[in-house]
């Protein structure tokens, strides 16, 4: 997987990419991350990337033209041309079914934006699609590209060790992850659930697949409808319900 990165901010990228399995797959040669300044597709006098908004209004706006520059500059046309992901409170919520699909792709580019956002004309003509990582507004597309950086990298066969593989992964199921303990056994009087010291793979298997089953039916219901759900599943489910009904 290749990832070009177009930031103001290259330094952002430093410490995420030279550290931990980020780097780790970078030596392994799984991932490979080009981080592209596009001031330097900037080719007006002062180098300026932002403007004010036609029409008025405050906050100013990132100028089309190096990121058109910079688009023809990485992109041959006679190559397919990879999905261009533009970060932005206005784009489809990332999920881990969208982080799957991105990560079937050999090559992403992703576009940080700044100020108060992207000339209209990049999300229509430079854009393939744009991402947001959640309600909230933050000073910079950096983090969302992080973000989408990293969890598509653990979709990348090989990035996680043996010890860890996404499959097990929260989502991966389309459930809340199950509680997760390690030793010590007890701790202040603090107990580990006998059954994870019982050795019983089968009953810790159902015991988990309860665990995770509770933990969504508590937060996030709405996740239930989308999850394939045995009859054993059910009959779960109807027992908490009843358990809150009494
Ligand atoms: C954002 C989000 C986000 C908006 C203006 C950066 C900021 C500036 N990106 N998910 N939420 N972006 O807040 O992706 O472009």
């Amino acid at each position: 997987m290749r990832f070009d990165v177009l930031t103001l901010f290259p330094d952002m990228f430093t410490g995420f990419i030279q550290n931990s399995m980020i780097q780790k797959a970078h030596e392994k040669g799984l991932i490979e991350t080009r981080i592209i300044n596009f001031r330097d597709y900037a080719f007006n006098k002062h180098r300026t990337v932002d403007d004010i908004p036609y029409g008025g209004g405050d906050g100013m706006v990132l100028k089309p033209e190096p990121f058109f520059e910079a688009i023809d500059d990485l992109i041959d046309p006679n190559e397919e041309k990879p999905p261009v992901l533009l970060m932005s409170p206005q784009g489809e919520r990332l999920t881990q079914q969208k982080v799957n699909q991105l990560a079937t792709h050999s090559r992403l580019i992703l576009l940080c934006g700044h100020y108060a956002g992207f000339d209209e004309r990049i999300h229509q003509y430079v854009a393939t699609e744009e991402i947001s990582i959640g309600d909230y507004v933050l000073t910079g597309g950096e983090l969302p590209a992080m973000i989408i950086m990293d969890s598509v990298s653990r979709q990348i066969p090989g990035v996680l060790g043996n010890t860890l593989s996404a499959q097990n992964d929260s989502f991966a199921d389309g459930l809340l992850e199950y509680p997760q303990y390690t030793r010590p056994a007890e701790y202040r009087g603090y107990q580990v659930p006998e059954v994870l010291l019982s050795g019983h793979h089968l009953r810790i298997e159902k015991w988990r697949r309860q665990e995770s089953l509770r933990r969504t039916w508590e937060r996030r219901p709405e996740l239930l409808d989308k999850v394939t759900l045995t009859e054993e599943d059910r009959i779960f489910l109807r027992q908490l319900e009843d358990q809150q009904g009494e």
